[in-house]
């Protein structure tokens, strides 16, 4: 009896650490890939798209296992009524760029297994099984190519649809597939499908990886398909969304919907806080793939402290929108969307090209930094003095950003008082530019 549950712990250890023991180990990031990251830093807000069959019935990404929908059913009601004839790239690629945003990251495969591209691997894609016959990851590449936006895929390593999707995982149980399959064919289909992202569609800026924590303790191959990301783009960013620490090959390290080291959702109580450039990705109500239904819009005012907090946190923030199937974006994204922008093109400046601050974020804000100027965004406070710990540097002045009025402010042996004018407080973000000496 003891000896049984002995072997069945060190199986478990092992199986555990096989995830980890797979990845990219020894991966040395080419010097392109750390310049990538230096400017994936520096970008800090993208646009996030979710687009796929599913938008065809406006439930989310997740109908076809929410709703049980089997694969024959599936086959047969979406691809062939997603006709997005409205869709025009340049229209998205012109939107995400007047909203501030620097690169676009969309879904090439969601967990649905459906190709939004031309895939010669299989005709489970969107030129062989829709009415609309064209590949909108190409179009969508060269209208990002032309605005210098870069453009990330979204891959989902989890797949309701092939059948050596198997041993199954906790999710995609009632697709109707025979309970058999060989899942190293299923890696060797993926890493194809990888090669032709990496290979057709000119420079891209990386992989983002979702689905691994359907069977975290299955041989995912993690080294292999890191492996040729960075061969066939070394400067390719490598992320994946498993909620653990990075694994070894990859280049930044992604929360869903919480800032780093938070935990609201549930799910990111496995995170731990690595070394990369951090990025988190939320929606603007509350779903990812085009949802008819839900109207919980976050305001604008939420938004941008969304992305103000994420600065602070030193994370980026990923931003969803999930088209409708005409190709067309919702009104009410877009409207959020422009004021974002406008918000930006006054404030960018302590948000892009910045870094997390040397102060800790708290309830009242966060701080970023750029160079010897320290960003005090105050996003909830009422009183007239706030109270920070003392910066390590010499605190050579302190003004509102835009107009550089002064603002009034004391050192003390361990604390920076800063005095804020009640009638100069901002609805959404009071920027105070603290100038620091040597
Ligand atoms: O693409 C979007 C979502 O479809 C995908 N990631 C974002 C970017 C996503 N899938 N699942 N989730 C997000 C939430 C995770 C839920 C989980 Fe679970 C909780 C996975 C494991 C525990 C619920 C219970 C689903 C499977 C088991």
């Amino acid at each position: 009896m003891r000896r049984t549950l002995v072997l069945l712990v060190t199986a478990l250890v092992i199986a555990g650490a096989s995830g980890a023991a797979s990845a990219q180990e020894g991966y040395t990031p080419s010097a392109e890939n750390l310049k990538a990251r230096q400017w994936f830093q520096q970008a800090r807000f993208g646009l996030f798209i979710h687009w796929g069959v599913y938008a065809v019935r406006g439930e989310g990404e997740w109908v076809m296992n929410e709703k049980r929908v089997t694969i024959p059913e599936y086959e047969r009601d979406l691809p062939p009524a997603f006709n997005p004839v409205k869709y025009d790239p340049a229209a998205w690629v012109a939107m995400a760029k007047a909203a501030g945003m620097k690169y676009i990251t969309i879904t090439s495969k969601h967990h649905d297994g459906f190709a939004m591209f031309d895939s010669k691997v299989s005709d489970y894609d969107i030129v062989d099984r829709t009415p609309y016959g064209k590949d909108v990851l190409k179009a969508l590449a060269e209208a990002c190519r032309k605005e210098g936006i870069k453009l990330f895929f979204y891959h989902s390593q989890l797949d309701w649809h092939h059948p050596d999707y198997f041993p199954r995982g906790r999710t995609g149980l009632f697709a109707g597939r025979e309970e058999k399959g060989d899942f190293n064919r299923y890696l060797d289909y993926m890493d194809a499908q990888l090669r032709e992202l990496l290979t057709n569609y000119g420079e891209v800026g990386g992989i983002w990886f979702d689905g691994m924590w359907d069977k975290p303790q299955a041989e995912w191959r993690l080294a292999k398909t890191y492996k040729l990301i960075h061969d066939l783009q070394p400067a390719a960013l490598v992320g994946s969304n498993h909620h653990r620490k990075p694994f070894p090959g990859e280049d930044f390290q992604m929360f869903e919907k919480d800032l780093p080291g938070h935990n609201t959702t549930g799910f990111n109580d496995t995170v731990e806080i690595g070394q990369l450039p951090f990025e988190m990705c939320d929606t603007i109500n509350n779903s990812w793939g085009f949802n008819k239904n839900d109207g919980s819009y976050k305001s604008t005012k939420q938004i941008v402290q969304l992305l103000v907090k994420a600065a602070g946190y030193d994370a980026n923030l990923l931003l969803n929108v999930g088209p409708r199937p005409d190709g067309t974006i919702q009104p009410e994204f877009v409207k959020r969307l422009a004021e974002v922008g406008d918000w930006l093109k006054a404030n960018g400046a302590t948000i892009r090209g910045t870094r997390g601050g040397p102060l800790p974020p708290r309830p009242w804000g966060v701080t970023t930094q750029s160079g010897d100027k320290v960003y005090v965004h105050v996003l909830d406070w009422s009183d007239p003095v706030l109270s920070l710990p003392k910066p390590a540097k010499k605190v050579v002045s302190a003004s509102l950003f835009g107009g550089g009025k002064a603002v009034g402010f004391t050192l003390d042996k361990d604390a920076l008082l800063l005095r804020l004018d009640p009638k100069a407080m901002d609805a959404i973000d009071t920027i105070v530019v603290l100038e620091l000496g040597k």
